[in-house]
């Protein structure tokens, strides 16, 4: 954790925020992912397809989310922010009441309370159903989350709720695979 300066700098980077965003783009475009998930909705939300991808850098791993289908909101101001986390299950099943019970809880080896957990992201805010988002973490390594779970859930995550943000119906799920 040390490596994991507050001086705006990431490996490989100019030290100003073009050069920031270009040293992403390059890592990104330059090297492939070392693990992906293929997200894919429940039977109540068919729609949802996704992937998320995971970059190692020296600061940490860079987590790349693309997906679409997300529901539509019913209504003006209706919900279209859905919370997301690493889930410590290794399987996308479940059962009539959750469909992907199998993904278990959010993955915490540090024992820690929400959302210090090391599975927790940034929610994805949709647009028209699609979202994509990117987030640099150091809470993890790639090779530790390997044959875990992503999960999108109905809800936006109340970063304060124990034990998982109060963020609702699990609604997409993918089991991360190493490449
Ligand atoms: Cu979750
Ligand atoms: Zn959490």
């Amino acid at each position: 954790m040390d490596n994991f300066q507050n001086n705006g700098s990431f490996s490989g980077g100019e030290n100003n925020s073009v050069g920031v965003i270009e040293s992403v783009a390059q890592l990104i475009l330059e090297n492939p992912p070392q693990a992906l998930a293929q997200i894919h909705g429940s039977e109540q939300y068919p729609d949802i397809e996704g992937t998320v991808a995971f970059y190692s850098d020296n600061e940490g791993v860079l987590v790349l989310t693309a997906v679409t289908g997300l529901p539509l909101p019913t209504e003006e101001c209706g919900n279209t922010v859905h919370g997301m986390h690493i889930h410590d299950g290794e399987s996308c099943t479940g059962n009539e009441n959750d469909p992907f019970a199998d993904a278990g809880a959010h993955y915490n080896p540090g024992d820690c309370p929400h959302p210090e957990h090391a599975g927790d992201l940034p929610p994805l805010f949709a647009s028209n159903g699609s979202a994509w988002n990117a987030v640099l973490l150091n809470r993890f390594g790639v090779d530790e989350v390997i044959g875990k779970t992503i999960i999108i859930h109905q809800k936006y995550d109340d970063f304060e709720s124990q034990p998982s943000g109060d963020s609702g119906l699990k609604i997409a799920c993918g089991v991360i695979a190493g490449l």
